[in-house]
């Protein structure tokens, strides 16, 4: 028997999850899921799975785990934990190009492809070999949403291509090239002030603003002169 621990804070993966190791039907494996303490989309649904603090559990888990899945978890997975125990992460962006936070706003703004990664963690974020990874496409009337949706579906895909050899360790691991970018959650806040008296191109005004909308999000804004907020977002409809 192999002993999965997934760990999730994301409520769209972990219902598309659910549904795959159901289908893949494997009866040599034991899946327990959790999620982390941060507040996230999966806390509504508490009465599904419980919630783990990895840091503090490192001996539970590697004393009763083969493997630990995190798929867009919250927490920081320390050293202790990833040598002790295969972790794998699922990471919505293309590695090592697109680390860190919310891949796909970055790769707007910066004009940098955009995908989705499997690989082996270790001591640093979004980094160790990777297992598998593929582009996306990226078109210039896509707003952050409509690529995150094309980078969620592709993960999806990946793990069901890659299911059975990530569980049994057969997996030919690639090394992730030296030169990334890594992108935080301070830089996508400080992105969302959007300073009225900026000069630039449209190009980069446009993709700002594309880059900043994401269905019922508000993240971009500005300030008026009496001190109010007022958030700014973008349609795009290209003709069909
Ligand atoms: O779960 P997730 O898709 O992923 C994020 C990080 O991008 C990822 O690198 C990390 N491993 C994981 C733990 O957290 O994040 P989310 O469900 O909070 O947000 C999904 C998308 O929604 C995000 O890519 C951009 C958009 N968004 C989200 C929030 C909370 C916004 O545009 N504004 C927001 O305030």
């Amino acid at each position: 028997m192999t002993n999965i621990l997934i760990v999730t804070d994301n409520i769209v993966l972990y219902k598309k999850i659910e549904s795959l190791f159901l289908t893949k039907g494997r009866k040599d494996i034991f899946i327990e899921c959790r999620h982390s303490p941060s507040k996230s989309s999966i806390w509504k649904h508490h009465d599904l799975i419980e919630e783990i603090d990895v840091n503090k559990k490192i001996d539970w888990i590697t004393a009763n785990f083969h493997l630990v899945i995190s798929v867009h978890c919250l927490q920081f997975f320390p050293k202790e934990l990833v040598d002790a125990v295969r972790c794998v992460n699922i990471h919505p962006g293309y590695n090592p190009i697109n680390r860190g936070w919310y891949p796909q706003v970055f790769s707007i703004i910066h004009d940098l492809p955009i995908g989705a990664t499997i690989h082996e963690m270790d001591e640093k974020l979004d980094h160790g070999p990777i297992i598998a990874r593929q582009l996306v496409d990226k078109y210039d009337w896509d707003t952050s949403l409509s690529i995150y949706n094309r980078v969620l579906e592709t993960e999806i895909l990946l793990l069901d291509l890659y299911f059975d050899s990530i569980i049994d360790n057969t997996y030919t691991k690639i090394r992730p090239e030296a030169h990334s970018n890594m992108y935080r959650k301070s830089d996508f806040a400080a992105l969302c002030e959007i300073d009225m008296n900026q000069r630039g191109s449209f190009r980069e005004f446009y993709d700002l603003l594309r880059a900043l909308s994401h269905g019922e999000y508000k993240n971009a804004f500005f300030m008026t002169e009496q001190g109010e907020k007022v958030f700014i977002k973008m349609e795009i409809e290209k003709q069909v």
